[in-house]
């Protein structure tokens, strides 16, 4: 199965995200559903996972492998990783972090537009920091998603290639669940909103620049999103020298 093809490639590296109609098959869907559930059912207790709410409102499990090994290696992220050779030209991608964010039938919240970069310093980056282009976010779709779910939003790059103003909507602004949004939606234009639907198995990919939004879910059904990322190894190495 071809993963992504030339033109997406092409789509990616002119819009900074992309729809992949089928990253996983059925069999991988059902299997890491099982999982997904175990942990949303149960919580999630292992040491090094963080199981709590996005702004306190949204169900979130970070580092969702340290409480069940099949988030350690799985065909997603094994497709996710040939994607992003494809998709950059990084020595290796290297694995980030990856996250469950789950919004059950009827949740009435929102995930206010953001860009991923603006998560990169406590509360939030600073508006005017170059975009860092350093990961690629898989949003992969474990139902089928659409408007009323809680599906993908995209908008193009603006022409200024920085962190724009963003703000604490929700939480704790020095806990790593904050949620954070745009000080000032003016910028999205709703004509350029693009909404990306998905049957389960298919994914979206972004990049850590680009501007995006999920609705809440209006609808009986449930979004079991699983969201990974993989980055420029010379970010992580970075990233992992600040900490240690
Ligand atoms: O699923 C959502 O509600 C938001 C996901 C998101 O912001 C992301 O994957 O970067």
């Amino acid at each position: 199965m071809e993963l992504i093809t030339a033109e997406q490639v092409a789509e990616f590296r002119r819009t900074g995200f992309v729809r992949l109609e089928q990253l996983v098959d059925a069999e991988a869907v059902a299997e890491l559903r099982v999982a997904y559930d175990a942990l949303i059912e149960q919580g999630a207790t292992g040491a090094g996972t963080r199981d709590s709410r996005l702004g306190g409102l949204t169900r979130q499990i970070v580092h969702p492998e340290k409480s069940h090994a099949l988030f350690e290696d799985n065909v997603a992220l094994r497709a996710g990783r040939e994607v992003a050779r494809a998709l950059r030209d990084w020595d290796e991608p290297a694995y980030f972090y990856s996250q469950l964010l789950f919004k059950p039938p009827g949740h009435p919240h929102a995930t206010p537009w953001h860009q991923d970069d603006a998560y990169g310093a406590i509360p939030f980056a600073a508006a005017g920091t170059p975009l860092s282009h350093a990961s690629l976010q898989f949003w992969l779709a474990l139902d089928d998603v659409d408007v009323a779910n809680g599906c993908m939003h995209f908008h193009p790059p603006l022409s200024d290639d920085r962190v724009l103003p963003h703000r604490v909507a929700a939480g704790d602004p020095h806990a790593d669940d904050r949620l954070l949004g745009l000080v000032d939606d003016s910028c999205i234009d709703p004509e350029a909103v693009v909404a990306r639907p998905l049957r389960a198995g298919g994914a979206t990919v972004h990049d850590s620049g680009t501007l995006h939004y999920t609705p809440p879910n209006q609808s009986a059904r449930p979004r079991r999103a699983y969201i990974f990322n993989f980055a420029d190894p010379a970010f992580v190495a970075r990233i992992t020298g600040q900490q240690g």
